[in-house]
């Protein structure tokens, strides 16, 4: 429900409109709840307006004016996001300010390897400048066609290349900011060497839209990756997925980059909505595994004797190696399909937890019982970056319990998920970020001294706490 605007509203919503134009400006009832819903409906708020700036200067008007108003902002990207950090509060008093016009491509330096984008341009959009340019960028994601490089920085995503590459972190040279204030921060450097003070660029990536709006970015590109090979397997257990990453790095070195885990549950789901399975197993989990080489070079070799290799030593189970590039993509759709079909199933309660590689089987082997118990029938869903320690457990209801009584329980069953990972030394927040729906907890499992010098980097940056509010750090 929206409140109803003051004089002082009223006035912000005409400057605004004098800003950046009338059509920019949205306050029709469905655009509110289009732009105040997250992809999955699992978030849903009101927001007094969505602005949609198309250049830095107009991101930077629209700031100044809403701070000036004391109105916070809710920057919004691609809207794919898993913890609700893009979507406003339900109170119709915060402004979300979409980066979607914001799409070009300002430059691509095949020599420096770089390209310099706007925050608003989507993810895919980067991937095909670079492989035009005979460049890779590196980031790898399911929502890819949807998500943007502003969306993939503030929250450092990470993805199914991460062994190989790192986060999103590993991959920006420079930023250009928008400050809470409304003052524009151009660090848009390209350079892989820099120690000349605090790095405000790291410090704004994976901060949420909590600390500024990100409108431009210099990422690093990668020499292309044209030949690759690419394996599905079945394993027998989670401790060999984490002991066949060591031998899958001894064949393949760096070229190693996925190696993907994904329980029976999952994969039935995927093939239970027709998705060809190549290796019909009873095996309880299974792999993806890609290396990936410049031109010419013999990854198909180094994928044979690392599986070779892996049978010999009971780690594998089974294997089918991709004999085309359309065999690729169905492997590729066993892996990227899940979170989509897992919405088949009801809402989801979702977790994206990393632990040390060599505690995943123990993190899996205790969860199973300690969720079965707390709920008979519960069914998980897992799967997830192994390679990276990161699983994704996520939950579905049991098949007799309406879904709105399953989430009634979220609270207990995600400390069960969220405790034990702390037991094991783990993070409760791997890739996804903290949005709204982990704040919370995240300050539960830090020390009193990591949150407190978290809330004075956010006093420090923005003062008045109209910076996507309530994401990251809780409300006081
Ligand atoms: P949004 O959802 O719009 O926003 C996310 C957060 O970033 C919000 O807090 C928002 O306020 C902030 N934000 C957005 N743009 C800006 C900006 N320009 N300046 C400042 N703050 C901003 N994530 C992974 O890490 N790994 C995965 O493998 C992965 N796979 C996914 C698969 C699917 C099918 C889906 C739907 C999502 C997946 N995600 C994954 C989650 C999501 O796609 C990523 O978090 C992505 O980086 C979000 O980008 P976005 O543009 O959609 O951001
Ligand atoms: C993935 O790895 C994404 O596919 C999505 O991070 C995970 O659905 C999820 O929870
Ligand atoms: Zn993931």
């Amino acid at each position: 429900m929206s409140q109803a605007p003051t004089d002082l509203l009223t006035g912000l919503l005409t400057d605004l409109r004098a800003a950046i134009g009338a059509d920019h400006v949205l306050t029709e009832p469905a655009d509110l709840s289009t732009y105040g819903t997250d992809w999955r409906g699992a978030f849903r708020g009101t927001p007094l307006a969505v602005v949609r700036p198309a250049s830095t200067n107009e991101v930077s008007q629209v700031v100044r004016l809403t701070h000036d108003a004391g109105v916070a902002i809710v920057p919004q990207g691609g809207n794919t996001g898993m913890c609700g950090g893009a979507v406003p509060s339900g109170d119709g008093d915060q402004i979300v300010l979409s980066l979607g016009r914001m799409r070009t491509i300002r430059d691509v330096d095949a020599t420096g390897a770089t390209i310099t984008v706007d925050a608003g341009v989507v993810l895919v959009e980067v991937q095909a400048a670079a492989a035009t340019a005979g460049r890779l960028f590196p980031l790898s994601l399911g929502s890819e066609g949807s998500c943007t490089i502003g969306g993939n920085i503030a929250t450092n995503a990470g993805g199914t290349a991460v062994l190989r590459y790192g986060m999103m972190r590993n991959l920006v040279l420079g930023l250009e900011v928008v400050l809470p204030d409304g003052r524009v921060w151009d660090g848009l450097r390209s350079l892989r060497k820099d120690n000349t003070g605090y790095d405000l660029t790291q410090l704004f990536i994976g901060s949420e839209g909590t600390l500024g709006v990100v409108t431009g970015a210099v990422l690093a590109l990668h020499p292309a990756t044209p030949v690759r090979a690419t394996a599905w397997v079945a394993l027998p257990s989670v401790a060999a997925a984490a002991d066949l990453l060591a031998v899958l790095r001894d064949r393949a070195g760096d070229r190693l980059s996925t190696w993907e885990l994904v329980s029976r549950p999952a994969r039935d789901l995927v093939v239970g909505q027709g998705v060809h399975d190549p290796l019909p197993s009873s095996a309880e989990w299974f792999g993806l595994i890609e290396i990936a080489g410049p031109a010419g070079s013999n990854v198909g070799d180094d994928l044979e004797a690392a599986l070779g290799d892996g049978l010999a030593a009971g780690l594998v189970l089974e294997a089918v190696v991709a004999g085309s590039p359309a065999q690729r993509q169905g492997l590729w759709e066993l892996r990227e399909r899940i979170t989509e079909a897992q919405e088949t199933l009801g809402p989801t309660i979702k977790h994206d937890v990393s632990v040390p590689i060599t505690a995943l089987a123990s993190l899996v082997s205790r969860l199973g019982p300690a969720l079965q118990t707390a709920l008979p029938g519960i069914r998980p869903i897992i799967f997830g970056h192994v390679g990276d320690g990161n699983l994704h457990y996520n939950l579905s209801r049991p098949v007799d319990l309406p879904g709105e009584s399953f989430l009634a329980r979220a609270a207990d069953l995600s400390a069960i998920v969220h405790d034990c990972t702390a037991e094991l030394a783990g993070s409760i927040s791997a890739e996804h970020g903290l949005g709204s729906s982990k704040a919370a907890s995240a300050a539960a499992y830090k020390s009193e001294v990591e949150v407190s010098v978290m809330r004075a980097v956010k006093d420090a940056l923005d003062p008045s706490g109209l910076m996507n509010p309530g994401k990251v750090l809780t409300l006081e």
